[in-house]
């Protein structure tokens, strides 16, 4: 596993809004990553809950196959996207002291599938942060052809909390920011076993799969510590949904592990 990230690359980030590592995964430990991620969709496609295939014949349930919170059915998975490498990156990305995990997503753009529309990810979330970080480990090369992501660069310095939904059409978001209209989205193509690390708040979405084979990532979110309850469900279990009032620390270690602390 590739375990630097220099300092050109973390101003890139706070500069643009995201990064590309390539390399960050070897040959073994991308199968690794591929055959975890499988048996956790498995699982989660068994389970009827936090998957978004009940309805195959939707829009959204053709932009991929989508299957959260992975790391609660499988402790493989856990491990890896728990890893303090991770943990140190997202750390030195962001200036942040500690960082927990908040979710975790497998994304399969199945082959001939939808557009992801532009959006941004915090205000999904249940607490508001400019320093929360999304990570997508590419499980296949990601290609102009098969939905690779896309970005507004520096849209993460004017992105507002409240929520725009995400839509059909991949441009709703600028009804909301019509002056990011006239910015270049950029292409970040990446082969397979690259790690791409974006800011919640950076606009971006993927291209539609153009082929005959799946477009597998996965991905996680990560907050930094000391973030509070904003009132949203979000992924919250309803139990401990109910159990919050505004502002009350996110602070479940079981839940949203610290996986790294500066020391
Ligand atoms: O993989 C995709 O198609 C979209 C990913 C995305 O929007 C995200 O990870 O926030």
């Amino acid at each position: 596993m590739r375990t630097d990230i220099s300092e050109a690359l973390i101003r890139q980030y706070r500069e643009q809004g995201f990064v590309v590592l390539e390399g960050f995964l070897d040959a073994a430990e991308l199968e690794h990553w591929r055959a975890v991620t499988e048996e956790s969709i498995r699982r989660r496609l068994a389970s009827d809950s936090l998957n978004n295939q009940s309805d195959p014949d939707t829009f959204y349930a053709q932009v991929f196959t989508q299957c959260l919170n992975l790391r609660d059915l499988h402790p493989e998975m856990m491990k890896l996207i728990a890893h303090p490498v991770l943990g140190e990156w997202v750390g030195r990305l962001t200036g942040v002291s500690a960082v927990r995990v908040w979710q975790d997503q497998a994304l399969v753009k199945q082959p001939y599938s939808n557009h992801t529309a532009l959006h941004f990810d915090d205000p999904f979330w249940s607490f508001y942060s400019r320093d929360a970080v999304n990570m997508w480990v590419a499980l296949d090369d990601a290609t102009l052809a098969n939905g690779c992501l896309w970005y507004l660069p520096g849209t993460q310095r004017e992105a507002r909390f409240e929520l725009v939904d995400i839509d059909v059409n991949v441009g709703s978001l600028f009804k909301a920011y019509p002056q990011w209209k006239k910015i270049e989205a950029v292409p970040a193509p990446c082969p397979a076993g690259s790690l791409i690390f974006h800011n919640s708040m950076i606009a971006h979405g993927a291209g539609v799969n153009m082929t005959p084979r799946p477009r597998r990532a996965m991905t996680a979110g990560y907050m930094p510590d000391g973030m509070t309850f904003n009132g949203q469900q979000s992924l919250l279990p309803e139990a401990y949904f109910k159990s919050l009032k505004v502002g009350d620390l996110l602070n479940d270690d079981a839940m949203f592990p610290v996986i790294w602390r500066q020391n």
